[in-house]
Order: C-alpha cells, then structure tokens, then sequence
C-alpha cells in the first residue's frame, strides 16, 4: 500500500468528470487500498478517487467514531435522495482549514459495487448521506466551495494560492539543504 498525493483547490485536475470502472480487479484493489491508507493518514471521513488524480468512479468512506467500517463504493449512484434538505457544515482534504454551510438531502439511497465486485446497496442519513453526496460531486468535478457565493469562492481561492506559495518557498528551501 502506499499514500498518495491529495490535490489541493484550485486545482484544474479536481473539476474532471470520472469514468465509470471497467472491473474490480488487481489494479482497482490496490487503488482501494491506497485511498482508504490516504483517506487514514490525513484524517478524512472520506476519499474521492478524483483528489488523488485518478479520474474513475470510485470512492471511499469511514464515518465511524474507531475508523475500523471502511466503505467502498465503486461507481456509485445516488438513486434516491430526500426532497428533505439540510445545511451541514462541510470541509474538504482538498480544501484544506476551509468549513462552510452547504444544503444537501438528509437521506439518501445509494448502489455500488463494493471491494469485491459484489453489488451493495446503502440507505444513508446524517453524517454518511453527508459525505456521500460529498463525494459523488468529486467523480463529477465539483468540489463544495462551488456551493458557496462567488465572493467566498474567490477569497478562498486567494487564499489557498497563497498559503500554496508560501509552502512551494519553504519546499524550496528544504531542497537546497
Ligand atoms: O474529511 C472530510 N470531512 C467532511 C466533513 C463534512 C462534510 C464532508 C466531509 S468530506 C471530507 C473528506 C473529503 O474531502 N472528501 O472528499
Ligand atoms: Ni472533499
């Protein structure tokens, strides 16, 4: 297994739609793995394959209080959701020290191959429905600051580039020693 690098906002990269997956094999596996070990690492509740630059229907979820029920959905989708909605505050790996209200449906019904090929179905609500809405935006390019005004979206922008700089210079530093 091994940890990959998360994409940070703005990044073109996150705005690309993923394709459906082909077949759970090897390869997918792997994929698996290294997102529920990257998802663990940076302490997320959630992964979308999108973020890690790999641009298939894949995601994965641990919303548990241990971080021991990971959950794997492979080309996801959502077929039903409440017309009941909620505004929950939502960060994003990808939008990193960034939180902000966004509207979703409190439930949600979800169908996706699981780690092993195998069809589940999932009904969610709270926190889980949360992040899997969360994550289905991923696969289709959108990341949730694209909820927000325009006037939040770009002083957010500036300053995620900022801080981006600022750690490009100290990267730097560390290189030449
Ligand atoms: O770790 C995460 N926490 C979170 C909190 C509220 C709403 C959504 C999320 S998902 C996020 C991980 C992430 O960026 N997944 O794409
Ligand atoms: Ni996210």
């Amino acid at each position: 297994m091994s940890k990959r690098t998360i994409l940070s906002y703005p990044d073109a990269r996150l705005h690309t739609v993923a394709k459906p997956v082909q077949g759970v094999d090897a390869r997918i596996k792997t994929l698996v793995a290294d997102m529920l070990e990257t998802m663990y690492d940076a302490n997320g509740i959630g992964l979308a394959a999108t973020q890690i630059d790999v641009h298939e229907r894949l995601v994965v979820i641990d919303v548990s209080e241990e971080r021991n029920e990971p959950l794997v959905l492979i080309n996801p989708e959502i077929v039903w959701a409440s017309d009941e909605k909620v505004v929950n505050e939502e960060g994003c790996l990808s939008v990193p020290g960034i939180y902000d209200g966004v509207e979703r449906s409190t439930a949600v019904r979800v169908t996706a191959l699981d780690a092993e090929g195998e069809l589940q179905t999932v009904e969610a609500e709270g926190l889980l429905a949360v992040c899997i809405q969360h994550e289905l935006d991923h696969l289709l390019g959108k990341v949730f600051v694209e909820y927000l005004s325009p006037l939040k979206r770009n002083r957010i922008k500036s300053k995620l580039l900022k801080q981006q700089r600022e750690e490009q210079k100290l990267d730097q530093r560390e290189g030449r020693r």
